[in-house]
């Protein structure tokens, strides 16, 4: 360092110095951003050291996209920035993929790559993973940053930062070029160029105005219904979303990631009389959902045809009228938003219909008494009914522990069966519906909140970070991933018609996936049955030992896509 400060300083013998690394880590320190997901390499290895040895928690993955959607689900869970490191091009682009995820799903997300030299960049001269990154990342994210000056670090992390946390929130990418890390600059300057965030993502207050119309409407209802959606779970204001809940006397549908909001056994819960509530509701009031494809977009067969008015709590106006109109748009911050709405309603709100009420609760139970003697069955293979009965029971018993959950069947099945009872306890593949998010889903819950955490994976979806494991044994966290093994995607039976391939969906039979975790010094068990599984499910669970449970599913137990095979083009004309 004194030989770089030699050539920019006359005085380099008596001038306290800093340089890129120190005022990088100094700047996410002052900012609260202690923990870094990633994978060391040119031109950030240094950096990773350095970072670790101020005190950072930094975890190196087997891949980047892996960290990425750590940091991603780590800023969902948080409501701070979580943030991913990789190197320059492929590295870069292996965390994009996150970074977009992120962004598509509104959290809070910020992907740091470092950067080859922009001389031979922009003239594309050939440098070592030469990319230009920024330009890339532009198109996929909130926000893109490219830091060139050691005092610019400063300003560049608190823009990061309030770009990906306030409104909408979101992933920001920043580019840091090779050259930036070592630059020097004098200490003193170097300190006062930091910023510290002050309220970085403010309140959000909704105009009066839209409080009073929206009540207007939800009280004109006859069949009133709220949706609760991950926005709601993100805005951590729990106790005043129950307070609006129940005084409304409203039924609520939580969208995947809500669950656990209120809990699905409340009575207000309408989540087992999902296409009752949807079709005949005549009053919608959503809250940090959106009318995308995972709520058919707000019309159609799925909505019925009675006529419907909607309500809608959201931080983003541009959201009003994507799909259909919004009879009263809520633009703000959910709490505020909430609070503000059970301040209006007063001491003597009247509830929703009690016959509605009545009506909702019966085709729930209707519906939870039909499904209950299939979760039940001790069949051998087992099918999903079977294990996922087992593994209710384990979330029952510990509803503090982290469910991470992706696949098709193994997601949807697990999604209607397994009852959440806290808020941001179910992590899943978001809007996206994307395979891959599961260990580093895994690593970074049980990392940011200290529980242990079950994963339910596909065996197909297990397969996109399955690398990860290592990651897991290595950090000793207590993650245990029962991989529901029908040895293929959606189901194990298909045949390829004509040549001696494999079929397009199929997996080698009889895999063990258990051992994959032996192979790193983790508990490895191959249940055949629900008793099995219960056993070693529940081992896992007060061990804390990182665990992978291969459960054998009968491999024709799945239907094609799951429970969105309606998606599905098919051709009428392939042959049989
Ligand atoms: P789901 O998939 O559960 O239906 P979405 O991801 O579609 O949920 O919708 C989440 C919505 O929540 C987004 O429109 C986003 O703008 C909104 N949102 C996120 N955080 C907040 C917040 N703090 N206040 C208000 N709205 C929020
Ligand atoms: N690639 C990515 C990144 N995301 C996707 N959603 C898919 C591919 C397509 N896909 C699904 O939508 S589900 C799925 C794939 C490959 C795997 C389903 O098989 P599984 O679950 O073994 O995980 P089930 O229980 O066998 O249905
Ligand atoms: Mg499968």
């Amino acid at each position: 360092m004194a030989e770089a400060a030699a050539l920019t300083k006359p005085d380099a013998d008596t001038e306290e110095l800093t340089d890129g690394f120190n005022l990088i880590i100094d700047a996410m320190k002052l900012n609260g951003l202690t923990t870094i997901y990633g994978v060391p390499g040119i031109p950030i290895t240094d950096f990773g050291r350095m970072a670790q040895a101020a005190g950072m928690r930094v975890l190196s993955f087997r891949h980047e996209q892996n960290a990425g959607y750590a940091a991603a689900i780590a800023g969902f869970l948080t409501k701070k920035p979580g943030v991913c490191l990789t190197v320059s091009a492929p590295g870069f682009l292996n965390g994009l993929t996150a970074l977009a995820h992120a962004t598509t799903n509104c959290y809070p997300m910020i992907l740091i790559s470092g950067s080859s030299e922009r001389e031979i960049v922009d003239l594309q001269q050939g440098d070592y993973e030469e990319m230009d990154q920024l330009a890339v990342a532009k198109t996929m994210c909130k926000a893109a940053y490219r830091v060139l000056h050691a005092q610019d670090i400063g300003i560049a992390f608190a823009r990061a930062i309030r770009a990906a946390v306030s409104g909408r929130p979101g992933g920001v990418y920043l580019d840091l070029p090779a050259k930036l890390f070592g630059q020097v600059m004098n200490a003193e300057k170097g300190r006062k160029s930091l910023v510290k965030v002050i309220d970085p993502a403010p309140a959000q207050i909704p105009s009066p105005d839209s409080i009073k119309r929206a009540l207007d409407v939800l009280k004109s209802a006859k069949k009133p219904l709220i949706i609760l959606g991950k926005g709601a779970a993100y805005a951590q204001a729990d106790d005043a979303i129950k307070a609006l809940v129940e005084k409304s006397g409203v039924p609520f549908l939580p969208m995947s990631m809500a669950k656990g909001l209120l809990p699905d056994t409340h009575p207000q819960c309408a989540g087992a009389a999902r296409s009752t509530v949807l079709k005949d509701s005549d009053v919608v009031m959503m809250i940090g959902a959106r009318l995308n494809w995972l709520l058919s977009h707000g019309k159609g067969k799925a909505w019925g045809d009675a006529p419907k008015k909607f309500i809608q709590v959201d931080i983003e106006p541009k959201e009003m009228d994507s799909n259909v109109e919004i009879a009263a748009p809520v633009v703000g911050d959910i709490g505020s938003c909430v609070a503000a709405l059970s301040e209006a309603m007063g001491g003597s709100w009247t509830k929703a219909p009690a016959d509605w009420m009545a009506a909702v609760t019966a085709k729930r139970d209707e519906n939870v008494a039909k499904m209950a003697p299939r979760l039940m069955n001790n069949n051998n293979p087992m099918d999903y009914h079977g294990a996922l009965g087992v593994l209710r029971t384990v979330i029952k018993e510990r509803p503090d522990a982290i469910l991470v959950n992706e696949g098709a069947n193994t997601l949807d099945l697990t999604r209607g069966v397994i009852d959440m009872y806290r808020p941001r306890k179910r992590l899943d593949v978001g809007t996206w519906g994307v395979m891959g998010i599961g260990m580093g889903q895994c690593i970074a819950a049980a990392v940011e909140t200290g529980k242990p955490v079950l994963a339910i994976e596909g065996d197909s979806a297990f397969g996109f970070s399955g690398m990860e494991v290592e990651t897991i044994c290595r950090y000793d966290l207590p993650v245990c991933i029962v991989v529901f093994n029908n040895d293929g995607i959606y189901r194990g039976t298909d045949v390829n018609k004509a040549g001696s391939d494999p079929a397009t969906t199929v997996f080698v039979k009889g895999s063990r996936y258990d051992r994959m975790m032996e192979a790193f010094g983790g508990v490895g068990v191959n249940a055949t049955t629900p008793d099995e599984l219960k056993r070693a499910v529940n081992a896992a669970m007060d061990s804390g030992k990182p665990t992978l449970i291969n459960a054998v599913i009968d491999p024709a137990a799945g239907s094609e896509s799951g429970r969105i095979g309606n998606l599905n083009p098919q051709s009428k004309l392939k042959k049989k």
